[in-house]
C-alpha cells in the first residue's frame, strides 16, 4: 500500500490530523494497535480551548460539540474555606468548552468514516522505518501477516507509550521530565455537578477538582498517594474525602451516587526535543505530557496538529518545505509555555511531601494575590483559555 502520510495512533491527534489532510485531498492512513471501542472507553480530558474548538470545526466535526458541549465563562479557585470565581470571559474575552475527549474522538471517528478515511485498528507491532532518508515506510501485523505502507511522511500520534518516539535514536533526542509525587483519583458518576462551573480546590488534605461532562454527569478528582489502591476507595469514601476538601457550601450541596468509572492517573511533565526527525513528526502526547491541572494536554495536541497540517499543506500545494521545517520550533514554543503553566498550577494547588504549614500559607497567599490582582488574574485566565497559535 502507498499513501502520502502514514499516521500512527487514532487518538485525538491522529484523527484530527487525518481529517484535515483528508479534507485537503491529501491521502493518509491511520494505524492503531487497539480497536475503536477500546479507544472510546478511555476517559480523559474535558476542557477545550477555543483553538481546539476551531480545529474541530475546521475538520468539519464540530456540530455535536456546539449542540451538547457546555461553554464556560469562568471557574472557581477554592482555598482557605472560600470560593473565588475567575471570570475568564470578562478578563480575556474568551471562554472554554466543556466537552469530553471521548465525545470528541467519537465525532472525529464518525467524520472519518463518512469521508472514506482508512483506519487500520488492531494493528500489531507497528513500526516506522527509514524516516531519516527519502522513502520512509511503516510496517504492521494483522491476522498473522506483515504489511508495509510506503509514504512521504510519518506522523507519530501514538501517545506517551507509543513506538514513534522510541524509534528515534537516543542520541538524537533530548528529554526533560518532572514526575510529581502524587496522582489523581478520578470518578465519573451520573449525578448533577455540584456547581455549574469547575472548582479547583487547594486544601491541606490535598487538591480536589469538580468537573463535569454534562448537566447530569460529574467528573470529580482528588489528589492521592501514588501507591493508593482503587479497591480501597469505595464511592462513599471518595465522596467523603472530596467533600472535606471543598468549601462547606459546596460540600453540603453535593449530590452523591454510584460511580461507573474510577481510575488513578500519575502526574508528569515531559518534553522530547526536537519534534521532527527527517520524515517523522512527533505530535501530541508522543512528544510531551503535562499534568492535567491546567487542562492543556489535549489542547496542545490540537496546536501541534495545526502547525503540522499547515506545513504539510504548504508542502503539497506549493512544493515548499518551509512549514514542515519550522514545525518543531513553532510547536515547542507553545508546548513550553503550556508546560510552564501546567507545572505552576500543579505546584500551586497540590500538597507536596514538603509543603508543611509554611508551604500551605505561601500557597494561600499566592492564591489570594491571584484572585485579588487584576493583572495576576488576567495572566492566569489568559493561559487557561489558551495562548494563541
Ligand atoms: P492518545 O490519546 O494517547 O492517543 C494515542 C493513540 O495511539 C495508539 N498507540 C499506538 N498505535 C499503534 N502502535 C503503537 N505502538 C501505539 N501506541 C499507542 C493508542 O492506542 C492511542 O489510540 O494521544 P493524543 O492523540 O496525542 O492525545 C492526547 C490526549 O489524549 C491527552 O493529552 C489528554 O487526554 C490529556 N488530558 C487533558 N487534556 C486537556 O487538554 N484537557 C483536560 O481537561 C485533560 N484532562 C487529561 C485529562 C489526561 C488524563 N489522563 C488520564 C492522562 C485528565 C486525565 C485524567
Ligand atoms: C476533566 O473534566 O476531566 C478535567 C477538567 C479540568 C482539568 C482536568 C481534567 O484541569
Amino acid at each position: 500500500m502507498r499513501t502520502k502520510v502514514a499516521i500512527i495512533g487514532s487518538g485525538p491527534s491522529g484523527l484530527l490530523l487525518g481529517q484535515l489532510l483528508t479534507n485537503a485531498g491529501i491521502d493518509n492512513v491511520i494505524l492503531d494497535r487497539v480497536n475503536k471501542d477500546y479507544i472510546l472507553g478511555r476517559v480523559r480530558a474535558g476542557v477545550l480551548e477555543e483553538g481546539m474548538v476551531g480545529m474541530l470545526d475546521r475538520a468539519g466535526a464540530g456540530a455535536r460539540m456546539h449542540k451538547e458541549g457546555l461553554p464556560h465563562d469562568g471557574f472557581s479557585l477554592a482555598f482557605d474555606g472560600r470560593d473565588h470565581r475567575l471570570d475568564l470571559f470578562g478578563l480575556t474575552g474568551k471562554r472554554v468548552m466543556v466537552y469530553g475527549q471521548t465525545e470528541l474522538t467519537h465525532d472525529l471517528m464518525d467524520k472519518r468514516e463518512a469521508t472514506g478515511g482508512v483506519t487500520i485498528y488492531d494493528a500489531g507491532n507497528v513500526a516506522p522505518h527509514e524516516f531519516d532518508v527519502a522513502s520512509p515506510y511503516v510496517t504492521y501485523e494483522k491476522d498473522g501477516v506483515t504489511h508495509r505502507i510506503d509514504c512521504d511522511f510519518i506522523a507519530g500520534c501514538d501517545g506517551f507509550h507509543g513506538v514513534s518516539r522510541k524509534s528515534v535514536p537516543e542520541s538524537a533526542l533530548q528529554t526533560f521530565e518532572r514526575v510529581y509525587p502524587f496522582g489523581w483519583l478520578g470518578i465519573l458518576a451520573d449525578v448533577p455537578p455540584v456547581s455549574h462551573e469547575l472548582i479547583y480546590a487547594n486544601h491541606p488534605r490535598g487538591f480536589a477538582l469538580c468537573s463535569m461532562r454534562s448537566e447530569t454527569r460529574s467528573r470529580y478528582y482528588i489528589q492521592c498517594a501514588l501507591d493508593e489502591k482503587i479497591e480501597d476507595w469505595s464511592d462513599e469514601r471518595f465522596f467523603d474525602e472530596l467533600r472535606r476538601r471543598l468549601p462547606v457550601e459546596h460540600a453540603e450541596r453535593m449530590v452523591t451516587g454510584p460511580s461507573f468509572e474510577k481510575s488513578i492517573a500519575p502526574l508528569r511533565s515531559f518534553v522530547a526535543e526536537p519534534m521532527r526527525f527527517g520524515k517523522l513528526f512527533l505530535v501530541g502526547d508522543a512528544a510531551h505530557i503535562v499534568p492535567p491541572t491546567g487542562a492543556k494536554g489535549l489542547n496542545l495536541a490540537a496546536s501541534d496538529v495545526h502547525y503540522l497540517f499547515d506545513g504539510l499543506q504548504e508542502y503539497y500545494s506549493e512544493k515548499s518545505a518551509a512549514g514542515i521545517d519550522a514545525y518543531s520550533s513553532r510547536a515547542l514554543k507553545r508546548v513550553w509555555r503550556a508546560v510552564r503553566f501546567s507545572w505552576s498550577m500543579t505546584t500551586l494547588m497540590h500538597r507536596f511531601p514538603d509543603t508543611g504549614e509554611f508551604g500551605q500559607k505561601i500557597q494561600e497567599a499566592e492564591l489570594d494575590y491571584l484572585v485579588s490582582s487584576k493583572a495576576a488574574s488576567t495572566a492566569l485566565a489568559e493561559n487557561y483559555v489558551g495562548l494563541p497559535y
